[in-house]
């Protein structure tokens, strides 16, 4: 895919309620969680009617990640990282602490210059820590660069009121209020991981219960690679998924028993499933993971066997001889299962993200 500059103005739809336009600001860091959170706002912002202009430094990812049919949305529109612009849209989200380009700066003075009001925030990422909420809509005066002077906000997107909530398009808040009973023991697995050491271990623990393992593409694949190359894992009944564009990774996510998933968007997706899953969270130096996990573990009240699970999986739990990543039996399996269903209602009872935004923008800019 090639990105297109320059960035043309579009004309917002007026004929649905607040239809403005928003800049998305998405630098790729690592993985694909950068583009594949700011994909998924947009699509939620199209859903609702905004325009969406979506600027980003590496757009290889949406190639596989962007259904033709999104991309082709005519309120959506591509553009390269430091595109000029000639004006800048109402909203302007800074995703991840991406330090805009300069020219996008510039129009933002320059609408402050002309009295035009504009949203400016920085969207930051999903953590069920307190700070989240304590955080969340406070504002960061600019120091320097061309945006000197101007202001901008957190939105820190949560799992309670108060945050910025959890990103949930129409068609994921319907089928979530369905609950179809899980077959016990489980039959498949979704596998979208990092690297890990007890990798292995999940593996064939998954295989001893008679899983079918599908595992997502990129680094996932590559390290269950080499894990079969070294003989550390029973190679049958596992199928390797291509990459493939986001509805159908929500798809593939939801048609297993069983999930372990990652980062921040894809854990999301595994709650509005409601499934018994794993986290693997995003591992940093500072070990700062540990608490974002504990935190999370809380928030969900997980039952004691599968916060030793989860712990186990991302390390922050010593590898015992008789871990289990696992419910063990039919009742812990509904235990899990319950803890994500509940979870999962406390979430639906709440704002979704992009309702959030649109009340958020709604204050700021009226
Ligand atoms: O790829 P991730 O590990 O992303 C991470 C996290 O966002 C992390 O918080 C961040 O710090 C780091 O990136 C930089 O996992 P995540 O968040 O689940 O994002 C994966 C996205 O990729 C998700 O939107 C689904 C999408 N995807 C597809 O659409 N098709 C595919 O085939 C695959 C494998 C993924």
């Amino acid at each position: 895919m090639t990105a297109s500059p320059p960035a043309p103005s579009p004309e917002p739809d007026r004929t649905t309620p607040s239809p403005w336009v928003w800049d998305v600001f998405c630098r790729v860091v690592d993985n694909y969680g950068d583009v594949g959170v700011c994909w998924r706002l947009a699509r939620n912002l199209l859903e609702r009617g905004q325009c969406v202009r979506l600027f980003i430094d590496q757009a290889q990812a949406l190639a596989w990640m962007a259904d033709p049919a999104d991309r082709q949305h005519p309120n959506l529109s591509l553009h390269a990282w430091g595109s000029d612009i000639d004006a800048c849209g109402d909203v302007v989200i800074e995703a991840f602490g991406a330090q805009l380009p300069d020219a996008a700066e510039r129009a933002m003075a320059q609408a402050a210059a002309a009295g035009r009001r504009v949203c400016w925030l920085n969207l930051e990422y999903l953590s069920a820590e307190a700070d989240s909420k304590y955080n969340h809509g406070l504002e960061s005066p600019v120091s320097s660069g061309p945006a000197a002077g101007l202001k901008k906000q957190f939105f820190y997107p949560g799992f309670v009121r108060g945050t910025g909530g959890l990103l949930r398009d129409s068609a994921t808040t319907a089928s979530a209020q369905t609950k179809p009973e899980l077959p016990w023991p489980p039959t498949s697995m979704a596998l979208f991981s990092y690297d890990s050491p007890t990798l292995a271990l999940l593996i064939n623990q998954a295989h001893t219960m008679g899983m079918h393992i599908c595992v997502a593409a990129g680094r996932t694949t590559a390290h269950v690679q080499a894990l079969a190359d070294a003989q550390a894992i029973a190679t049958d009944n596992i199928t390797l998924q291509p990459h493939c564009s986001q509805q159908q990774f929500d798809a593939w996510l939801a048609a297993q028993d069983f999930l372990v998933v990652r980062g921040e968007d894809s854990l999301t997706r595994a709650i509005w499933s409601g499934k018994p899953f794993l986290w693997h969270i995003y591992p940093q130096d500072d070990g700062v993971h540990r608490i974002k996990l504990n935190a999370f573990l809380d928030w969900m009240q997980a039952p004691l066997a599968m916060q030793h699970a989860f712990k186990t999986l991302n390390g922050t739990r010593s590898l015992r001889d008789d871990a289990l990543l696992f419910p063990a039996n039919r009742d812990e399996w509904q235990q899990w299962t319950s803890c994500v269903r509940a979870a999962r209602d406390k979430l639906l009872a709440q704002n979704d993200l992009v309702t959030r935004l649109l009340l958020h923008v709604h204050k700021t800019l009226s």
